[in-house]
This record gives structure tokens, C-alpha cells and sequence, in this order.
């Protein structure tokens, strides 16, 4: 077995000869790193709760639940515990072992908003599930009190190159996000740390925000990649499609330039079809979000994901490394 070397100074003329490969040698690059680090017929599941939606200061071009965009979303206070656990155990029952709770939220707050979060992330740990959060950005000490909370994983994206960043974002920098990523390894949270392809980015935006990546020590535990979903109301409503084997390019990059991280297939999986969504696992991806919302938009049904991991051969992975049998069956 050839074991790759975890590196961190790729260069942009290396990624983007990578990137560029004829698809099947690509493809081959991914599986022999995939292989050396992860079981290739295993995919976690993660369940995503969007416990505070709307009205967020921040101006993502992207997200329908900035204020700068808000189109009649619903703009709800934070949930409450006992419909957060309920979620929880619910998407538990689904097969998922990652419970990620979004709010939409420039800065995490203060006061009885945060007590109320640490409530919730001991809660969901108490599931035994793997807790995650992303609620913008957030100081050393609210990072120390969710670490000792029992939160696992803390989710905030570079979403794109720092070049592009800034016709996407112009209410916090790409440096406020390196920051709140340093703040969280600080307190001993795992990163999960990924972005979008569709926004109108070039190639080499893709190659820059992987080598972003990649330059984090050490690499963030997860990487969510994400199709842009394009959302009535927002600028980016009308972007044009990418072709699909861009999306399995990003992966098999981030497969290939991060070994050992869990590479998401996240938002965007509506758009594809299985065969797509097949590729892409066998280009690296190794987790997806279970259940049939994500934070505004709907995400494929439970049953269709059990389905198709089925007919690939694939199942989810159990919270203790052992085989879920997932219901149904159509290879016998
Ligand atoms: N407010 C927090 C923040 O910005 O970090 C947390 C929530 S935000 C929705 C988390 C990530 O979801 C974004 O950074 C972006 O990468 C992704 N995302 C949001 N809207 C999306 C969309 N329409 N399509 C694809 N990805 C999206
Ligand atoms: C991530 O990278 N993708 C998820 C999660 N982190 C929070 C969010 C996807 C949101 C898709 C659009 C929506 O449902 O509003
Ligand atoms: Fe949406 Fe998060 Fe940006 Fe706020 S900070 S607009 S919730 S992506």
C-alpha cells in the first residue's frame, strides 16, 4: 500500500496539473489516497439543523438568510432545546452520527443565546453523536467554553479563493476567517473547513481555495464541498450551471491534496443525478448530509440515499467504525 505524504505547501502549478489530469488517472491519484486512509465503501452521515435562521447581518451573495437579501424568509430564534434533541434523535435514527447545528449569525453571541448553545451541544453529545456547529465568528473564550461543552467539530468555510472572496463577501475578510479557524484549533475543536463551486469562480480560484486549504496545519478534519444551490433572492440566483465533472475534479483534489481529512459531498446533491453522485464518492467524497432539509433548502430523501448507497455497494458508517445495514437491500 502506498501511504501519500501529508504536505502543506502544495503549489498552485501542482494543483493545477492535478486538477487537469485526463479524469481517469485523476480518479486513480484520489482512490490510492482514498484507500490508504479510509474505508472506500463506508460514507458518514451528518444531519443538519438550522437552529437560528435569518436576518443575519453578514452579505454572502450566496445565502438566502442574510439580511441584505431576506425575501420573506423566516427569521426564527434560537430553538429550543427540546426541539433540537428531538432533531437530533430523529436524524440518529436516520443512521447519521454527525449532528451539525447552523445558525445564522455574523458573530457567535453572548449572554443567555450562548448559554443556551452550550446547552445544546452537551445535549446532542449526550446523544453520542458527534456535535458541529457553525454560527459565524466567534472569541478565544466562547471557543474554550464549546470545546469544554463537547463540541467536536466547528464548521466555517473560506467558501472561495481570496482573490474571488471578495466579490461574493465585503462584510468580513478572508482574515477574520483564518482567525476564527486558528481560534478554534487553539481551544482543540476539529476544523471543518471547505467552500462553494459555481459562484462564477475561474479554474485557478478553485486551485487557490484548495491550496488555502491545504496550507492549514493540520489540514481541517473535515472538508465540505459544496455545489452552489442558486436561491431565489439572492445575487447569485441566476449563475450558471457548472459542468458536473468540475464538482468531481474539487473532490478528487481535495481527496488527493488532504488525505486523511473526510471530504463532504454538502449542499447541492438535489442537482445531481446518481450516477454524478456516484462519481463523486469514487473520486474521494466520504460523507453526506442525511435528512431531507440543510439549512433552507431541501436535500434528497433519506430513503433515496439508503437506496443508492445500496445498489453502489456502500453504506453509512456507525458512530463505532462498525457496518450499519442499511434497510434495504437490491444487490441479492
Ligand atoms: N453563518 C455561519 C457562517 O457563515 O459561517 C454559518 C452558516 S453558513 C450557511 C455555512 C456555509 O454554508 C457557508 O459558508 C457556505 O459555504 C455554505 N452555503 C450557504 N449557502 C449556500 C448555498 N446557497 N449553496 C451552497 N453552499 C452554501
Ligand atoms: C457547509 O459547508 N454546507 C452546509 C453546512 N456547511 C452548514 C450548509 C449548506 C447550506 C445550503 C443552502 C441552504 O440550505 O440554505
Ligand atoms: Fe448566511 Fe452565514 Fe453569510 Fe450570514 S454569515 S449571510 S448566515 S452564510
Amino acid at each position: 500500500m502506498i501511504i501519500p505524504k501529508i504536505r502543506h505547501d502544495w503549489t498552485e502549478d501542482e494543483i493545477a496539473e492535478i486538477y487537469t489530469l485526463p479524469l481517469p488517472e485523476l480518479i486513480f491519484r484520489a482512490q490510492v489516497c482514498h484507500h490508504a486512509f479510509h474505508a472506500p465503501d463506508e460514507v458518514q452521515g451528518a444531519s443538519l439543523l438550522n437552529i437560528k435562521s435569518g436576518g443575519c447581518p453578514d452579505d454572502c451573495s450566496y445565502c438566502p438568510q442574510s439580511a441584505h437579501h431576506d425575501k420573506g424568509l423566516n427569521r426564527t430564534p434560537l430553538m429550543s432545546l427540546g426541539d433540537v434533541t428531538a432533531a437530533a434523535e430523529k436524524a440518529r435514527m436516520m443512521g447519521a452520527t454527525r449532528f451539525c447545528m447552523g445558525a445564522a449569525w455574523r458573530d457567535v453571541p453572548g449572554g443567555s443565546d450562548f448559554e443556551r448553545v452550550l446547552i445544546l451541544v452537551r445535549s446532542v453529545a449526550a446523544l453520542g453523536l458527534e456535535v458541529c456547529c457553525t454560527m459565524g465568528m466567534l472569541d478565544d473564550s466562547q471557543a474554550e467554553a464549546l470545546a469544554a461543552a463537547g463540541l467536536t467539530s466547528y464548521n466555517h468555510n473560506l467558501d472561495t479563493s481570496p482573490e474571488f472572496y471578495g466579490k461574493i463577501i465585503t462584510t468580513r475578510t478572508y482574515e477574520d476567517r483564518i482567525r476564527t479557524l486558528q481560534r478554534v484549533r487553539s481551544a482543540g475543536i476539529s476544523i471543518c473547513c471547505g467552500g462553494i463551486i459555481g459562484m462564477g469562480e475561474s479554474r485557478r480560484d478553485r486551485y487557490l481555495l484548495l491550496q488555502q486549504l491545504a496550507s492549514l496545519q493540520p489540514h481541517p478534519e473535515s472538508v465540505p464541498i459544496n455545489l452552489l444551490v442558486r436561491i431565489e433572492g439572492t445575487p447569485l440566483a441566476n449563475q450558471g450551471e457548472i459542468d458536473v465533472f468540475d464538482l468531481v475534479r474539487m473532490i478528487a483534489c481535495a481527496r488527493i491534496l488532504m488525505p486523511e481529512s473526510i471530504v463532504r459531498l454538502s449542499a447541492g446533491r438535489l442537482s445531481l443525478c446518481d450516477e454524478a453522485q456516484a462519481l463523486c464518492f469514487v473520486a474521494g467524497a466520504n460523507s453526506i448530509f442525511l435528512g431531507e432539509k440543510l439549512l433552507t433548502t431541501l436535500n434528497p430523501e433519506v430513503h433515496n440515499d439508503q437506496l443508492l448507497l445500496d445498489r453502489l455497494g456502500m453504506r453509512l458508517r456507525s458512530a463505532s467504525g462498525d457496518k450499519l445495514q442499511s434497510e434495504t437491500s437490491h444487490r441479492d
